[in-house]
Order: structure tokens, then sequence, then C-alpha cells
């Protein structure tokens, strides 16, 4: 890995998007991640809210991202990632253009209960031409399919990675970062 090399080429502060639909775990991926207490901005989910909001798997979640959540990883003394969560609801959209300036590349979190929640931030990535991949966060409940059929689902080019994760597990999550900085380099390569 080119990390640690004067000549790599990369700047210095690398900036990630985590991104995906309401409830999919992009809190709990920076969080899981980051070195920081992450920043956080989180109001109640209002009663106001739960009719536009989609609550199918997420009944319990009381609190939600209203800004977005912020994290760091230190790669090297020369290297350090910043994490930015956007916000997953559609009325906080107007952010994303702001939010994606500078952005090296992005990871969609997709839950399978309810894939259509990350086709707009797959949308988003492809039409700015920012390098992603998907990352499916396994909930306890989720069923299993096979990435053929979710690359299917999702209309996705086969030279996007789809990987599995647990937002909750660190190895897990920073493995998906990994494989994001793999495939944003290798389509560097092939440029
Ligand atoms: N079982 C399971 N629960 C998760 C996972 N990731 C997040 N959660 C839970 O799902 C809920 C929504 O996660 P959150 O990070 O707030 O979603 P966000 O709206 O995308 O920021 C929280 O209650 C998390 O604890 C996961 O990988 N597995
Ligand atoms: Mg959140």
């Amino acid at each position: 890995m080119p990390f640690n090399d004067d000549s790599d080429g990369f700047p210095s502060a690398l900036k990630l998007l985590i991104a995906g639909g309401f409830g999919v775990g992009k809190t709990t991926f920076v969080g899981t991640v980051s070195e920081i207490e992450p920043l956080h901005t989180e109001e109640l989910l209002t009663t106001a809210s739960v009719g536009t909001d989609r609550l199918t798997g997420v009944e319990r979640k009381s609190t939600t991202t209203v800004a977005m959540d912020f994290g760091r990883i230190t790669i090297s003394g020369r290297h350090v990632l910043y994490l930015f969560g956007t916000p997953g609801q559609e009325r906080f959209w107007f952010m994303w253009d702001e939010l994606s300036n500078g952005a090296m590349g992005a990871v969609v979190l997709a839950d399978t209960r309810r894939l259509e929640d990350c086709f707009p931030a797959v949308d988003f990535f492809e039409s700015r031409g920012i390098g992603f991949l998907v990352a499916v966060n396994e909930f306890d409940t989720t069923c299993r399919y096979q990435t053929d059929d979710l690359r299917d689902a999702l209309d996705l080019k086969p030279d996007i990675p789809i990987v599995l994760c647990d937002a909750r597990d660190r190895r897990s999550a920073t493995g998906v970062l990994i494989n994001l900085m793999r495939h944003l380099l290798t389509s560097r390569a092939q440029r």
C-alpha cells in the first residue's frame, strides 16, 4: 500500500463520505471507526417527522442525525482520513453538494430490508463521478442475498464492489474503508 510513500500523490487529508438511507447505520459506522469521539448533531425524531420518515426496521430508533457525523482516522504521519456521514433524509439533501465537495470517495451503506433507500446515494455518486462501493450492513434480521442479486437490484456496474459489514464492529467497518481505498486506487490506475 502506498500510504507511507511520499510519492503516492495522495493528498494528506482524505475526505470520505458515509452515505445511505435513514437508519442504515451511518452514525454507528463513523462512531465505530473514528479515533476521536465522533461529532454528530442529533435531534429527537419528532412526531412530525414520523409521517415522512420510513421507520420499518428502525422502530426503536428515537434520534436521527440532522446535520452530519464527523470522524477521523490517522493512517500515517502523513495521511488522515476524514469521514463525513451524510444526512439520510430527503429533507436534508440540500447539504449533499456541499458535503461532497472535495470528497475522494464514498461508502454507500445498504440495508437489504429497505434496499431502495440507497438508490439516491448511488445515483448521486455515479452522477458526480465520485468513486464508491456498496456496503451491506448486516442487521440481525437481514435476509442474506447473493452479491450478484444485489448488483442486479441496485443496477450497479460490475466494477463497483459490494461488501458485507457490521457497522458496530471495528474490524468489519475498517475493512470496508480498506476495500474502498483499494477500489479508488484501482480505478485511478485504470484511468
Ligand atoms: N443489528 C445491527 N444494528 C445496527 C447495525 N448498525 C447500526 N445498527 C443499529 O441501527 C440503528 C440505526 O443506526 P444509525 O447509525 O443511527 O443509523 P443512521 O440513521 O444511518 O445514522 C441504531 O439503533 C444502531 O444501533 C448493525 O450492523 N447491526
Ligand atoms: Mg445518523
